[in-house]
């Protein structure tokens, strides 16, 4: 099978208005009894043909009688047809407990249940297996009723009742999803689960049962959840006018998931780390994922559900416009700028690389092998950035009403990024025929930016260049829209010059004069990360510094001094030179200034990871980056000593409250306790010690650990050992321990690691801790970088492995060997080797394939 184009898109031959699916559930064996009511989709001869994978026929009927003219062509069941509209009944037998992808019906931890997203479907029935096909589903679900008393799918629920006499103590129910949808929103569940109900009251006056569905001892980790969904609920409606739809909505949490979590249709299927929380097990980082995760998915009831995508390509349609909207939700619950400092950050930790790399890909695609590989941070957070330009340029009105035209011209269709755009400029009025751009054209523009002042004028020149770099299949680009925030501040007097500016960039290059200047200005732009660009600017040490204590825009603070932080290690990295007195002075003001929020502090404090430092380089030496990075936290620790001994002793403690206040001061307190640690002190690991021992909650316990675990003093065993034992059984807690091992700073993290994967808690087949431990290892740049190439080995190693198991998981962790253009010959023919050992593997997957191909290329 070659690459799929995104235009080759034809029109369904077939619709499929009803769909009638019976379960006669089985961990071992599952029969499945689909009838579809077909209809011809205009004036053609063709067959109707049905994805299927991993299962055969039993039968086919068609109108109620056997036939057997089909054939089987590659992944389909090709059915000749003759009328207009027929009635196809196909039957099949699949076996949950073998299904090892996670892709279809599966069981995990003893129940079943479903992942259809992209291309489950078609390995649960014989369908037609594409998001442009929406049908009407009436579900019968069947099951022993001791192993499976709970019998949950999508809609509402019809009836449900005990099965005659000869069938054993099984048991039925029937729903009923009264609202057209594609089959990647199909969902069942059948298991052994308790419930945490509530309830919520739409606008409009209607009453919708919530209910949050775990195994009964983590029923008190669930009211975090709860509440978080009733919050996005009330949100979408305010902010967004979207109400819910169905009587009934429902969430399961299951331990086994390939991704965070599946916003099917009233019945929601969460990977249990975005569900399950409480203090004693759960970060704070934790709950805000929790929140994030319960609203994103409860907003692709709108975004995604009620208006679908065309076709895979248009993927980010849903994807960028809903995390737009978790982001704007979770903003709301707390401090904004520091919503906007992590989802920066992770931007840049993600996206940024990845469109620097070998499997850079507009945020619409024009190709692919396999789907599963674009759920990327391309589609999803440079999606969602690229609805946020659109907003910031059409102004919250302007958004608003677009916003509610998409919704109102394309409720229960299958849309394009294309139809979201038209809409936008419909209602606003704008002309966004140039920003189309940032849907087709790969890759992070670049904008050179250079102030200049005549003093004697009282005016100040901007200059603007942009650029954005070549990517696979596209070497040459065109200027792209950017929306860049600007304001000038004195750099005397430290007032701002004239009001914020929003300059959209739309050619190569442009200048912008400001006039009235008598001050030396200090630029500040791309405020609030306006653009997702990178900016190239002249600003001096002096500049930077000067903006991270005065800029009024918290996010220029924070961009200005890790831009500061980024410079002094870059060039400590190519000159040797560590004069860290510039960041050492920025910090030390940014830990005095008693007006700040202490979040924003600790965000603003903290380095950039080696990795991004990794990023501005043309060739990345890991070790020297790691010394250079060690070498300025040691400053900063020692230099700073008092400030975070302060910061550490000031933060008030007291009983875990889970509240924007009280995080920043967690999050301050951990902080300081790393520097304390970097510093060399010889009490660090005592008093890390200590916070873990006296923790009353996991974001303190894990902070000092994460401490603990990058050092070599005795208390790292202990705390790791204590850690272990008190949470032995716990899934995600267990995690936590692969990982803050796997993402340690040691010299011999390596070692440690190939360790862990031998431990008796380690397992391939959950994706979790497989991320836990080879995610994070391949996040650890010194650690995976290692000279020898026992990083590239062990990863490949892995990877081949879990291929066998879960080749999606397996694609989603290849990307750290695709950066081999980045690193010395040594490193590079390492990595390469591992690639074309990966590539020459018999029976490897598509997804693997396609991901380990192009990152060779
Ligand atoms: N479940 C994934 C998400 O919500 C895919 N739709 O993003
Ligand atoms: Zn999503």
């Amino acid at each position: 099978v070659g690459p799929i184009s995104r235009h080759d898109y034809r029109p369904p031959a077939w619709l499929v208005p009803d769909t009638r699916l019976v379960f006669a559930l089985d961990a071992a064996a599952t029969r499945v009894t689909a009838t579809l009511s077909v209809t011809r989709n205009g004036e053609h001869g063709e067959p109707l043909r049905l994805h299927g994978a991993g299962q055969e026929p039993l039968a086919v009927r068609v109108d109620g009688v056997a036939v057997n003219d089909w054939r089987i062509e590659g992944e389909q069941l090709v059915v000749p047809l003759t009328g207009a509209t027929h009635s196809v009944e196909t039957e099949v037998v699949i076996a949950p407990e073998r299904n090892t992808q996670l892709m279809g019906l599966y069981a995990s931890g003893g129940n079943l249940c479903t992942q259809c997203e992209a291309e489950g479907f078609r390995r649960i029935t014989y369908f037609p297996d594409r998001p442009d096909v929406l049908s009407r589903y009436r579900v019968r679900l069947e099951a022993d009723k001791v192993r499976y008393p709970v019998l949950l799918a999508n809609g509402d629920p019809v009836d449900a009742g005990d099965m005659p006499g000869e069938s054993g103590g099984r048991h039925w129910a029937e729903w009923d999803d009264p609202f057209p949808k594609p089959s990647y929103l199909f969902a069942l569940v059948a298991g052994d689960l308790a419930v945490n109900r509530g309830t919520f009251t739409t606008a409009s006056g209607r009453t919708v049962a919530l209910g949050i569905w775990v195994r009964a001892t983590d029923i008190e980790k669930t009211h975090h959840a709860l509440h978080a969904l009733k919050l996005s609920m009330a949100w979408d409606e305010r902010v967004y006018g979207r109400e819910y739809d169905l009587d009934v909505f429902n969430v399961v949490a299951v331990d086994d998931f390939n991704f965070g979590a599946m916003e099917n249709k009233g019945l929601n299927i969460f990977n249990s780390r975005y569900i399950l929380a409480d203090p004693d097990t759960a970060t704070d980082y934790d709950y805000d994922g929790i929140a994030a995760v319960v609203a994103h998915e409860y907003f692709h009831n709108w975004s995604g559900n009620r208006i679908t995508c065309r076709d895979w390509f248009q993927l980010s349609l849903k994807e960028g416009f809903t995390v737009y909207r978790d982001q704007g939700f979770s903003a709301d619950q707390g401090s904004a700028a520091v919503k906007r400092i992590e989802d920066v950050r992770g931007l840049r930790a993600a996206q940024f690389p990845e469109d620097a790399g070998p499997l850079a890909h507009p945020v619409r695609p024009e190709s692919y092998l396999e789907i599963s590989n674009f759920y990327t941070a391309t589609i999803y957070n440079k999606g969602a950035e690229l609805i946020r330009m659109i907003a910031t340029i059409l102004g919250p009105q302007g958004f608003r009403a677009g916003t509610d035209l998409y919704f109102d011209r394309f409720d229960g269709t299958a849309a394009t990024c294309e139809d979201f755009v038209a809409c936008m400029e419909d209602a606003s009025g704008r002309d966004l025929a140039q920003f189309r751009l940032w849907y087709s054209q790969a890759g992070t523009p670049r904008v050179a930016a250079s102030l200049a002042h005549e003093a004697g004028e009282g005016r100040a020149t901007l200059r603007l260049a942009q650029h954005v770099p070549g990517t696979p299949g596209q070497p040459d680009k065109q200027p792209m829209v950017l929306p860049l925030k600007i304001k000038l501040f004195g750099g005397e007097t430290g007032r701002a010059l004239g009001e914020e500016q929003l300059v959209l960039l739309d050619q190569a290059a442009s200048t912008i004069v400001f006039d009235g200047i008598t001050e030396r200005p200090v630029l500040s732009i791309n405020r609030g990360f306006s653009a997702p660009v990178i900016i190239e600017s002249d600003r001096s040490a002096a500049e930077l510094g000067f903006l991270s204590a005065h800029d009024d825009d918290p996010f220029a603070r924070y961009e200005a001094m890790q831009q500061l932080m980024l410079d002094t290690l870059v060039a400590a990295v190519i000159e040797g030179d560590g004069d860290h007195a510039a960041v050492v002075t920025a910090v030390a003001n940014t830990l005095a200034d008693r007006a700040l929020d202490p979040a924003f502090v600790a965000e603003a404090v903290l380095l950039p990871s080696e990795s991004f430092v990794g990023d501005q380089l043309a060739l990345v030496d890991p070790d020297a980056i790691h010394r250079a990075r060690e070498a300025l936290r040691r400053d900063l620790g020692m230099r700073l000593a008092d400030q975070w001994r302060d910061a550490y002793e000031q933060a008030p403690t007291g009983p875990y409250v889970y509240s924007p206040a009280a995080k920043g001061h967690r999050r301050l307190r951990s902080v300081a306790l790393s520097y304390i640690a970097a510093s060399g002190a010889a009490d660090a690991a005592t008093i890390a010690f200590r916070q873990f021992e006296a923790a009353d909650n996991m974001t303190d316990r894990q902070g000092a650990l994460n401490t603990l675990a990058n050092g070599y003093a005795d208390e790292r065993e202990a705390a790791l050992d204590i850690f272990y034992n008190r949470y032995a059984g716990n899934g995600l807690v267990i995690d936590k321990w692969f990982q803050t091992q796997a993402l340690s700073s040691r010299d011999d993290t390596g070692r440690l690691v190939a360790e862990l994967a031998r431990h008796p808690d380690f397992t391939l087949a959950n994706p979790n801790r497989a991320r836990s431990l080879i995610g994070a290892y391949g996040a650890n740049q010194r650690a995976f970088n290692a000279a020898d190439g026992s990083g590239y080995r062990f990863l490949a190693d892995q990877l081949i492995a879990l291929d066998k198991l879960n080749p999606q998981t397996a694609a989603k962790l290849l990307p750290p060997l695709g950066r081999w253009r980045r690193f010395d010959e040594k490193r590079s023919a390492l990595m390469r080797a591992e690639l074309q050992r990966i590539v020459a593997t018999p029976g490897l997957s598509r997804d693997l394939f396609e991901q380990a191909s192009k990152s060779l290329a």
